[in-house]
């Protein structure tokens, strides 16, 4: 059984489309999922989003279980959670951390990420384009491991 990849997505993206427009665009998150589903092919995915930071750790222990790789997009826990960062600590495989908006042009409260300590990439200012495009890197990587062998 091929094991999945988890989209994880943070706070206020299930306003995605009605969200600050000029900054996350009017994509809502259902696009985003289907992006992500047709971007993975024949990997499955598993799509989340939740405005409670415990509920996202759960979903990141789930996947140290049955998950193969991780696309998170932490929003603004990025810039508090110690929690979610001593979770991904314990995730075995590729990570890629994802921002919609290219944080680092913004506001200094958005500069330093503790997910980024723990990432193996980091995705931002791509728009929604950059969620099929962390999707086909964790793809990527997952084959490139698998073609390397243990
Ligand atoms: C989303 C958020 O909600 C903000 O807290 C982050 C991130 C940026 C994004 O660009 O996807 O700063």
């Amino acid at each position: 059984m091929t094991k999945p990849i988890y989209v994880i997505n943070g706070p206020n993206l299930n306003r995605l489309g009605k969200r600050e427009p000029e900054i996350y665009g009017t994509t809502t998150l259902a696009e985003i999922e289907a992006f992500c589903r047709d971007a993975a092919g024949d990997t499955p995915v598993r799509f989340h989003q939740s405005n409670s930071e415990g509920q996202i750790i759960d979903w990141i222990h789930e996947a140290i279980d049955e998950g193969a790789g991780i696309v998170i997009n932490p929003a603004g826990f990025s810039f508090t959670s110690i929690a979610i960062l001593d979770a991904l600590k314990m995730f075995p495989g590729p990570i890629v951390e994802l921002h919609i908006s290219n944080i680092h042009r913004r506001e200094a409260h958005y500069h330093h990420s503790y997910v980024s300590k723990v990432a193996t990439a980091v995705i931002a200012g791509l728009g929604q384009r950059g969620y099929p495009v962390a999707v086909r890197a964790i793809a990527d990587l997952l084959a490139a491991s698998k073609a390397a062998g243990p």
